[in-house]
């Protein structure tokens, strides 16, 4: 079948694969030839768990922000399924690439929400240590996490480690130059990593038209890896997906570029109005294909979950929101001399020169008082 009668994307040609699916907006399950996965329904409410609680503080953080909390928040709404299924793919010792929009990967790895808040808070240059999760510090700069994944699987392999690595990247940052080198060096080196391509369809203002003439999972083809869509919206098909790429990965056969298919539905920022240049159609379109509310209608349509379950969920999302709301409000500002404390390593002349000015400076405000 082609991809266009799936409504998922009307951009793709005839000549490719649907997404992978396991589960269809209405929460019935099906089959695919390829992937199968076998979840138990605590596992399904598990996940469901997960999505929701991601949903909550990610709402409570756009609150924050709007209440000027924080200085910046980058919203997953809409992108829980795709984030959620694939932190379940994962091994503890797995090692995580993040961008900046992976909370709910940070959440299923321990991460505390409030880690998030405070580097957006700008109280915190980083908030978690890397080491601890297995999932590095976010990172702005778009495609580079690609290339750090590379270098690290690289060394995995070097180690003769039985573990996979998985960058995270969306659709504009698969324009980078840094995707392009990191793609090659996975390739040659038979690199442990799993590419995973969050397309949620706009980078910025910029659609994904502008950053491809073809979808975006046949690129791998070029590179000489395998390339899999899958339909992003659906936690099932992208945790089967995900785990088949970790897997292989894994075993020595090197990288997988997944695409997975979703949709953004807030604003790329708190700084950003989607209104502006996005047709309100299209918004319409995606809210009728929530990744939650689908696998919702799968517990209920198969009485995995009743109300009581809902319910406890929901409470437990109302904790979570409150203890982050009451916790950035609470953050102490750091000390401003803080910010000179790890760039190096050993001590260096030029950043004590730093310390010296910026500590004087500082005086001077106790001193006009
Ligand atoms: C190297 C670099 N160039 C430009 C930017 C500015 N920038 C921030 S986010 C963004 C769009 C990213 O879109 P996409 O990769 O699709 O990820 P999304 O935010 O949609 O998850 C751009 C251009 C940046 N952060 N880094």
């Amino acid at each position: 079948m082609g991809a266009e009668g799936t409504g998922m994307n009307a951009r793709i040609g005839d000549s490719d694969p649907a997404p992978v699916q396991l589960l269809t907006p209405e929460g019935e399950r099906v089959t695919h030839p390829e992937y199968s996965l076998s979840v138990t329904p605590d596992e399904l409410r598990g996940l469901y768990r997960d999505m929701q609680l991601t949903r909550r503080f990610d709402a409570e953080a756009v609150a924050l922000q709007r209440q000027g909390e924080l200085g910046l928040w980058a919203p997953l709404l809409g992108q829980e399924a795709a984030q959620i299924g694939s932190a379940w793919a994962t091994r503890d010792d797995d090692y995580i690439f993040p961008t900046y929009r992976e909370h709910g990967v940070a959440w299923c790895r321990g991460v505390d929400p409030l880690a998030l808040m405070s580097l957006y808070r700008g109280v915190d240059q980083g908030g978690w240590d890397p080491n601890e999760h297995n999932f590095h510090l976010y990172t702005l700069v778009i495609g580079a996490p690609t290339l750090h994944a590379t270098g690290y699987a690289m060394g995995v392999a070097l180690d003769q480690a039985e573990s996979a690595v998985i960058s995270y990247f969306g659709d504009g940052a698969s324009s980078q130059g840094d995707v392009a080198e990191a793609f090659t060096f996975a390739a040659v080196n038979q690199a442990p990593v799993v590419f995973f391509c969050q397309n949620n369809q706009w980078a910025i203002s910029t659609p994904v038209e502008k950053q491809s003439k073809v979808p975006l999972y046949r690129r791998a083809a070029g590179y000489g890896f395998p390339g899999v869509r899958v339909d992003g919206n659906d936690v099932l098909a992208v945790l089967a997906v995900t785990r088949a790429a970790l897997e292989h990965a894994r075993s020595g056969a090197g990288p997988t570029l997944i695409e997975a298919l979703t949709y953004r539905m807030g604003a790329h920022a708190t700084s950003d109005d989607p209104s502006r240049y996005r047709p309100a159609r299209e918004e319409a379109e995606w809210a009728g294909r929530d990744p939650i509310a689908r696998l919702r209608a799968l517990l209920v349509r198969e009485e995995l979950a009743d109300e009581t379950f809902f319910a406890e969920v929901e409470a437990e999302a109302a904790a979570l929101a409150t203890r982050v709301r009451e916790g950035v409000r609470g953050m102490p500002d750091p000390d401003p001399l803080s910010i000179l404390a790890h760039v190096y390593s050993e001590p260096h002349t030029l950043v004590e020169e730093e310390r010296a000015e910026l500590s004087a400076y500082l005086a001077g405000f106790t001193a006009e008082r």
